[in-house]
């Protein structure tokens, strides 16, 4: 993902899953990442772990959702989910910023 300089960032977290917690954190530590995540990476703009998608009965679903904003620095980022686990096992991309 490529983001221009200076530009606002607006992060829409929606946990459509059935069973797992899941957050976003954004650092400039690239992979490998350990277990706990969120204790060896150069901690960044982040949302908090959202709970699992739930649904009563025959009800529609329902998602946990989050929003924030961060103002984008020149540089190279990675984007993570720091439940642990998470990113260790492939849970996370790249953001370039020009
Ligand atoms: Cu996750």
């Amino acid at each position: 993902m490529l983001v221009r300089q200076g530009a606002t960032v607006d992060v829409i977290l929606v946990n459509t899953d059935w069973g797992l917690m899941h957050g976003f954190e954004l650092t400039s530590t690239p992979p490998p990442y350990p277990y706990m995540a969120m204790m060896g990476i150069n901690n960044g703009f982040f949302l908090m772990p959202l709970p699992p998608r739930t649904a009563e009965n025959l009800a529609p679903a329902r998602y946990y959702t989050e929003e924030g904003s961060f103002t984008a620095v020149s540089g190279s980022y990675y984007y993570l989910c720091q439940v642990p686990g998470h990113a260790a096992a492939g849970m996370f991309g790249r953001l370039v910023v020009k």
